[in-house]
C-alpha cells in the first residue's frame, strides 16, 4: 500500500508505514536544558540542533521523521509580524518551498539546517512544526473479507433515517462535504456502488498544493472513505465534496472552496492540537476553531467527531506536595503517568495549563521516558511572559519497532510534567492521541479541538456502539469543556458496517451518521440555518442520562422523527 509520510506519521497504528520509525526515539536528548533556538518550537529546535551536529545527510533523514516533510525538508509554520512577502522571500533564499502565505504566517518546507537562521529574522515571531490532524477512528484489528456493494450501515435504522428513505427522501439536492486526512479506496467504493459516481474533490498532494485527481486523495489512509461511506448510507442522494487538507491554512481554504460551491453540511472526523485555553477562542488566525466558525458564518453546519480520548486525557489541579518541581497526577504523589505503546505506534502528547495565551508566565515542561528512565521525547519551550509565549507543550513520538520481537508487544512509557519557573497555575491538562489508555486519566474535559468550539453551528458528536446503544463507548470523549460548557452535543452510533473496513469504531463513524441526518433535514427544509439544523437535531435526539444535555450524551442519541 502506498503511504505518504505526511499524514501517516500521526495516524493510528494500523496506518503507520513500515519504513519509518527512526527518529523521535533518540536516547540522547538533553534533559535539563532549554531549546537551543528561542523562537523555534522545542521539538523542532531539538531536530535542528541535531541536524547541525550531524550534518546534511542526517538533516534529510531527520526531516523525514518529522510529522510532515517533503524531499528532506520539514513542513513548518512561520508566524511573523505581518511581513508575508519578506518571510516568503527569506524562505526561498534558503531553497525552501513556500506553500501558503497569509498576513501573519507562512507555511513552508525548509531544510532543518536553515531553521535557526530563519527564526532569527527580525520579523519572525515563532517557527513551529506542521502537525497534520489526527483521524478519530480505525478498523478492527481483524478485518473481515470485503464485500461488493450494498453494504448498509446499521446507523440507518438506529437513527431512523429509514423513515426518510421510505418517503423517498435521501438528501437529493443537498451539497455535503467530507474533509478528512485520506481517502484510500475511494474509487473502489465508487465501483462497488458504495459512493456516488461523481465526487467533487480537492485533493492535496502536500501543504499548499492540490489537484482534481481522486488518486491524489487516495494517499495515506482509507479513513475518509469509511467516513464518506457512513454519511452516504444515511443520505444516499447528496452531492458529495471531498478534500484532504494537510495544514491549517489548507483547511481554511478548503472550507471557503466548499462554501463558495454551496456546501451546507461538513463532516470533520478529525482533531487538532490545542490552539487556545479551551474556551473556544484562539489567538491564532489559522486555528481550526476560527475555521469552523467561519464555516458556520458561511452557512455550513459543522459536524465534528468529539474525539476518542475519553481514556487518554488527564486534567486536574496543580499538585506538588513534595515540592520537588515535578507535578503529581494524584494525591499519592504519583509523578509519572504510564502509557503502553505498541511497537511502531505514533502518538502526539500535549500539555496545557491555566495561563495567558500570548503572555504565559508559568513555564511547565513535558517529558516522555522509558521504564528505565531514558528520555525519549520532550517539549520544553520557554515561557516567561513574552507576547509569543503560550501555555502549551507538545511532541509527536514513534515507539521503536521491534528487532525480531512481536509487533503487538506493548512497551511502557511514562509522561512527566515539570514546573520550570513562574507561579503555580490553577489547573493543568495532558492529552495523548493514541488508541492506548493513560494509567491516570479523567474522562471529563477530553473533547478535542475543534469539536470543543463554542459556536452553536458546530455539533460535537460522541459515539455509542450500535449493538449496545444504551452505553457510550468508553473511549468517546466527554465534557465539560475547559470552561465548563456541556459537550458532546449529540451521539451517533459506531461499530456499523462498511465496505471499506467492515464494522469499525470511533467517533469518526458516529459523526458522519449525524451529518447525514442533517442532510435529510435540509432536503425537507432547504432554508434551515446551521444553528436551526443543530437545534433541530438536538431537540429530536433520544434522551440519554440526565440532566439534558449532559457531559456524556449531550442531548442524547441522534434520532429523526418520521416525516409527515
Ligand atoms: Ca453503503
Ligand atoms: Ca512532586
Ligand atoms: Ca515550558
Amino acid at each position: 500500500m502506498r503511504r505518504r509520510l505526511i499524514v501517516a506519521a500521526l495516524a493510528a497504528l494500523c496506518f503507520f508505514p513500515a519504513s519509518q520509525a527512526t527518529v523521535g526515539q533518540q536516547p540522547d536528548l538533553p534533559s535539563t536544558t532549554k531549546p537551543a533556538y528561542t523562537k523555534v518550537e522545542s521539538q523542532l529546535s531539538d531536530l535542528a540542533q541535531r541536524a547541525i551536529q550531524d550534518g546534511v545527510l542526517a538533516s534529510a533523514q531527520l526531516a523525514a521523521g518529522a510529522p510532515a516533510s517533503l524531499n528532506g525538508q520539514v513542513a513548518v509554520t512561520i508566524h511573523h509580524r505581518n511581513a508575508p512577502a519578506a518571510i516568503a522571500r527569506a524562505v526561498e533564499q534558503r531553497a525552501g518551498v513556500v506553500a501558503n502565505v497569509e498576513a501573519d504566517l507562512v507555511e513552508a518546507y525548509v531544510d532543518l539546517l536553515d531553521v535557526p537562521d530563519l527564526s532569527e529574522h527580525p520579523l519572525v515571531e515563532r517557527v513551529t512544526l506542521i502537525r497534520p490532524p489526527k483521524p478519530l477512528g480505525s478498523p478492527r484489528r481483524r478485518s473481515r473479507a470485503v464485500g461488493f456493494g450494498n453494504i448498509v450501515s446499521e446507523g440507518v435504522i438506529r437513527h431512523n433515517a429509514r423513515a426518510y428513505h421510505n418517503a423517498d427522501m435521501t438528501g437529493q439536492g443537498v451539497k455535503v462535504g467530507v474533509i478528512d486526512v485520506g481517502f484510500e479506496g475511494i474509487r473502489t467504493a465508487q465501483a462497488n456502488g458504495e459512493l456516488p459516481g461523481q465526487i467533487r474533490r480537492r485533493c492535496y498532494t502536500r501543504v499548499g498544493r492540490f489537484n482534481q485527481r481522486l488518486a491524489a486523495c487516495e494517499a495515506d489512509t482509507a479513513h475518509g472513505t469509511a467516513v464518506a461511506e457512513a454519511l452516504l448510507d444515511i443520505a444516499p442522494g447528496v452531492t458529495l465534496y471531498v478534500a484532504n487538507p494537510v495544514s491549517l491554512t489548507d483547511l481554511q481554504r478548503t472550507v471557503r472552496w466548499m462554501a463558495n460551491r454551496g456546501v451546507k453540511v461538513v463532516n470533520y472526523s478529525v482533531s487538532h492540537a490545542w490552539s487556545g485555553p479551551g474556551d473556544g477562542t484562539s489567538r491564532f488566525s489559522n486555528s481550526a476553531l476560527k475555521t469552523v466558525a467561519d464555516a458556520v458564518q458561511r452557512g455550513i453546519l459543522w459536524v465534528n467527531a468529539a474525539g476518542n480520548e475519553g481514556r487518554s486525557t488527564w486534567s486536574g489541579a496543580y499538585r506538588d506536595r513534595d515540592n520537588d518541581g515535578v507535578l503529581e497526577f494524584n494525591n499519592n504523589r504519583l509523578e509519572r503517568n504510564r502509557v503502553r505503546l505498541a511497537r511502531g505506534e505514533s502518538v502526539i502528547i500535549l500539555l496545557r495549563w491555566d495561563d495567558t495565551w500570548g503572555g504565559a508566565a508559568t513555564d511547565l515542561d513535558l517529558y516522555l521516558r522509558t521504564g528505565s528512565g531514558t528520555l525519549v521525547a520532550r517539549s520544553v519551550d520557554r515561557q516567561n511572559g513574552a507576547s509569543s509565549d503560550d501555555p502549551i507543550e507538545g511532541f509527536s513520538f514513534t515507539a521503536p519497532r521491534a528487532i525480531g520481537g512481536a509487533a503487538a508487544t506493548l512497551t511502557r512509557y511514562f509522561v512527566r510534567v515539570e514546573h520550570f519557573a513562574g507561579p503555580a497555575p490553577a489547573w493543568w491538562q495532558v492529552q495523548a492521541f493514541t488508541s492506548q489508555i493513560l494509567q491516570r486519566r479523567q474522562a471529563g474535559r477530553s473533547v478535542g479541538e475543534p469539536a470543543d468550539s463554542a459556536d452553536p453551528g458546530v455539533l460535537a458528536v460522541g459515539a455509542s456502539n450500535q449493538l449496545r446503544a444504551a452505553a457510550l463507548e468508553r473511549f468517546s470523549s466527554r465534557g465539560p469543556t475547559r470552561d465548563d460548557r456541556v459537550k458532546p452535543d449529540i451521539v451517533g452510533v459506531d461499530n456499523a458496517d462498511s465496505d471499506v473496513w467492515g464494522p469499525w469504531f470511533g467517533t469518526s463513524q458516529a459523526s458522519p451518521h449525524v451529518a447525514g441526518l442533517a442532510a435529510l433535514l435540509l432536503q425537507t427544509n432547504p432554508t434551515m440555518t446551521p444553528v436551526q439544523l443543530s437545534d433541530s437535531l438536538k431537540e429530536s435526539a433520544r434522551r440519554r442520562g440526565s440532566p439534558r444535555p449532559n457531559n456524556t450524551w449531550g442531548y442524547g442519541l441522534a434520532w429523526l422523527r418520521t416525516p409527515r
